[in-house]
């Protein structure tokens, strides 16, 4: 069967000004398994990343016509909702034939919204590898869609009222080195993916995604309903043959593993690094993770395996806000961490959160001098987003306002905020964001460090792009600190 996955993004619209900045950007690795996983099944697959190239309704639907796709799935997010919704429609014109089939984080924390949804024939919640090969089989075979786990729709199509169809849930995949590598042959040349200022330090760079599932219960965290909380891992010697092949085939230079938690199971990370370093691969690379799963031998020994920088998710510098969003983690831990990091030699990064539900004026600005007294080189600061699905947004209508009805607000971004909690508002929000870049930033050698990383980059066309980027700026006269350019540079950061 023809199936085309697609990775939908916003269609340009005039009336609304170009961003400054391009989007942050990375491969969509879930749906480049999916495909491959697919493609050794025996099926013709295609990819399109709306992010890259396609942009155009026109576009868009010339790619369609051209692969010819029966079976379209769509990765959504809730902001991508809208989007989608469209999409959709403009498929179905084409060929009423056409079956949408929509999964990925937004159907995962709100799949009766999606399975009811009209634009849509099916909600996948779950992995989507062995899903989509099962629901591949059961329309190419013509056999009840209700033996494909993990399905949700209705028992009328296009009828939102009519009863609502569950399949049994689907399981986690057990074995991750059962699937095959990323489809990335099927996405835009890697080197065209840009990622941010601080994700690395060499060009070309990409991301690799090695384990699924996350055992921590923070409030505002959805990985939990789009992967499990049961950690699940890629075996060190798959890692590794996932680098190599990213150095030779793609000229790949820098890795940004993008687990959420990576250092969780210690003993894999070690043999990742010693695969590594006895396989003399020179390549640099960094990671996100949780502050408790590190231990001063591993970090010293994830430095000398290439690993210059860890990304913390930290959330806030307040002891009671700490407990309250259930992080697992203490502020003394936070500081006793990141100084073992500095000490092994690696960057720290902080990533901190604004607005949880009970924050205060006094707690925010706790965080941010938590930000600011902390050995970390970059920090950004998110206004909190109560994404469907997850115990905050239970509780977040009554700890404050929730901007319900546009879904085009859930980015976590900065010039909206789909959550103001009590006794706060947007504006406020959004001053103490901008400030707290600035307080953070306004260290000479935190500035240093930024310059540092741009004078380390070796890519002329980065600088050429940074250049074009400045003189955009510098045109539309957004580089005082009214207008929060540095903080929409630095935002960026995902
Ligand atoms: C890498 C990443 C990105 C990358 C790549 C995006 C991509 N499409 O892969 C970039 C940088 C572009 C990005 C951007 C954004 N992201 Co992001 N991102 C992630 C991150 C860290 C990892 C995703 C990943 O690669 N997972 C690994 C793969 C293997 O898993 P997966 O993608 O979930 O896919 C599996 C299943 O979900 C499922 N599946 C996925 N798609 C489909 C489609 C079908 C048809 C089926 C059947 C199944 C299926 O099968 C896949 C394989 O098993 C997650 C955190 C997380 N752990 O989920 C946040 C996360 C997904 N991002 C999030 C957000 C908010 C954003 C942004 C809005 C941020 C912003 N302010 O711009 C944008 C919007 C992106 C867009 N689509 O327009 C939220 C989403 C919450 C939500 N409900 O919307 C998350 C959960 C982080 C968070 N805040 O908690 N992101
Ligand atoms: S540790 Fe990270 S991935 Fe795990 S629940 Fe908390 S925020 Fe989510």
């Amino acid at each position: 069967m023809r199936v085309l996955l697609i990775h939908p993004a916003d269609f340009p619209d005039p009336s609304r000004p170009p961003p400054l900045l391009p989007p942050n950007q990375a491969p969509p690795l879930g749906l480049a398994y999916i495909a491959a996983f697919l493609r050794a099944a025996g099926h013709d697959v295609a990819i399109v990343d709306m992010k890259h190239g396609h942009h155009t309704r026109a576009e868009l639907m010339d790619a369609v016509r051209a692969f010819g796709p029966a079976l379209v799935g769509l990765g959504l997010y809730t902001v991508t909702v809208p989007v989608a919704e469209e999409i959709s429609d403009l498929i179905k014109a084409w060929s009423s034939e056409a079956v949408i089939v929509v999964g990925g984080p937004h159907p995962a924390g709100a799949p009766e919204e999606c399975a009811r949804n009209p634009h849509f024939d099916y909600a996948a919640v779950g992995e989507g590898e062995v899903m989509m090969r099962d629901l591949v089989d059961a329309l190419e075979s013509g056999s009840d869609v209700r033996g494909v786990a993990g399905l949700w729709f209705t028992e009328i199509p296009d009828d939102p009222e009519s009863e609502l169809i569950v399949n049994a849930p689907r399981g986690w995949i057990g074995e991750l080195d059962s699937l095959p590598w990323p489809a990335r042959d099927l996405l835009p040349p890697l080197s065209s993916y840009a990622m941010t200022m601080f994700q690395y330090r060499e060009w070309p760079a990409t991301t690799i995604y090695t384990s699924r599932g996350c055992p921590y219960s923070c409030i505002f965290c959805e990985r939990r309903e789009i992967l499990g909380n049961k950690f699940r891992v890629h075996s060190a010697d798959y890692v590794v043959d996932e680098m190599e092949h990213l150095i030779e085939e793609y000229g790949i230079k820098e890795i940004f593993f993008y687990d959420d938690t990576f250092t969780l199971d210690a003993r894999r990370v070690e043999a990742i690094c010693d695969t590594i370093v006895a396989r003399g691969l020179k390549i640099s690379w960094n990671i996100s993770t949780h502050v408790n799963t590190v231990t001063r031998e591993l970090l010293m020994k994830m430095n000398a395996a290439g690993c210059w920088q860890i990304a913390y998710g930290i959330e806030t510098g307040d002891p009671r806000v700490m407990k309250d969003i259930m992080k697992g983690t203490t502020v003394d831990t936070v500081r006793e961490r990141i100084q073992w990091t500095v000490d092994a030699g690696i960057e720290a990064k902080g990533l901190f959160m604004i607005g949880h539900p009970t924050d205060t004026p006094e707690t925010i600005a706790r965080t941010v001098e938590f930000a600011r007294s902390l050995p970390i080189a970059s920090a950004n600061f998110k206004i909190t987003t109560p994404f469907v699905g997850t115990p905050l947004r239970d509780m977040a209508e009554d700890y404050g306002v929730i901007a319900k009805d546009d879904y085009r607000n859930y980015m976590g971004d900065p010039q909206e905020a789909a959550f103001v909690t009590n006794g706060l508002t947007k504006e406020f929000l959004m001053g103490v964001q901008r400030r707290a870049y600035y307080r953070f930033y306004s260290r000479p050698t935190r500035l240093a460090r930024i310059a540092r990383t741009m004078a380390g980059r070796q890519n002329l066309g980065k600088w050429y792009e940074g250049a074009k980027i400045m003189g955009r700026l510098l045109r539309h006269q957004t580089l005082g600190p009214s207008q929060g350019v540095l903080p929409t540079i630095l935002e960026f950061e995902h």
